[in-house]
């Protein structure tokens, strides 16, 4: 399972309030009332992790990530991860240019979806100029265009027992066939900067960093930006699926909501 013994070990409920009550002096008047605060008592309860519960006490999560200008724009971009995902059927789309390639969206939804390139090209698009922070400690700044998430869900129509947004990608990781995915809840998914990106510095998105389709979700760490994506699923929770972390690195330990 995932590695996090410290917290584990010596039990969720006293790590959490310990490290929350630390996070009280300075943002809230004490520990006492922390107990009794309605949000501390999700964060407790496990509905909310400690950094989530933190980003959202000091900026809100309607807050924007920064954004830069073209002069910031890095000159050589990392490619991170799979690079180049060997699955057979994502080389035979890439092949194509994907051509062929639909992005499906399904699970808790009223209208499952199947989007060409072209349909995904007409949605609600916006382009922004970010900062992508590798949780390895390097960053690189660049240009991203895609289809805004929030849009493109009510499309398919979010049913209202749905909470999260799971996405499948084409690259497997090990050698057990295990692929990559990730998941965001219904408030990263509709913040304005969400976008499925199919564009990088206004070139068609190149493979090393996610062709046809990537995530971006600005406000969270590199690793929460699946590259490759081929399903969308609206989910009630995520323990079910793989290890149950909610994403291919939180399943080896990493925090799930991975604000910055
Ligand atoms: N499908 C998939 N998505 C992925 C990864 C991956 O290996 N596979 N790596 C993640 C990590 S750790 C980072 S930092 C970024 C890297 O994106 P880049 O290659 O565009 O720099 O993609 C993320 N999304
Ligand atoms: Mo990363």
């Amino acid at each position: 399972m995932s590695a996090k013994p410290e917290t584990r070990g010596i039990g969720r409920r006293r790590f959490l309030m310990r490290a929350a009550g630390g996070v009280g002096t300075l943002l809230l008047a004490g520990c006492d009332r922390l107990s009794t605060n309605p949000k501390v008592t999700r964060i407790l309860d496990g509905a909310e992790s400690l950094s989530q519960f933190v980003q959202r006490l000091i900026t809100g999560r309607a807050a924007l990530a920064p954004e830069y200008t073209e002069a910031d724009i890095s000159r050589d971009f990392k490619s991170n991860g799979t690079q180049d995902p060997d699955d057979e059927d994502y080389q035979a789309l890439a092949k194509n240019g994907f051509a062929d390639w639909r992005l499906e969206v399904g699970g808790l939804v009223d209208h499952p979806l199947r989007l060409s390139l072209e349909e995904l090209r007409q949605l609600p698009a916006r382009s922004q100029i970010t900062r992508h922070d590798c949780v390895e400690g390097w960053s690189c700044i660049g240009k991203w265009k895609g289809a805004k998430l929030g849009p493109l869900l009510d499309r398919a129509g979010v049913k209202p027992e749905a909470r999260y947004v799971v996405f499948y990608c084409a690259d497997a990781m090990d050698a057990t066939g295990a692929k990559y995915y990730e998941s965001i809840d219904l408030d990263s998914a509709y913040h304005p900067q969400t976008i499925l990106a199919y564009e990088m510095n206004d070139q068609v998105l190149p493979v090393p960093h996610g062709a046809p389709l990537r995530l971006r979700v600005e406000r969270q760490l590199g690793y929460k930006m699946a590259k490759y994506i081929m399903r969308i699923e609206l989910t009630r929770g995520f323990a079910d699926i793989a290890d149950g972390g909610g994403g291919y690195w939180e399943d080896q330990g990493y925090e799930w909501y991975a604000g910055i």
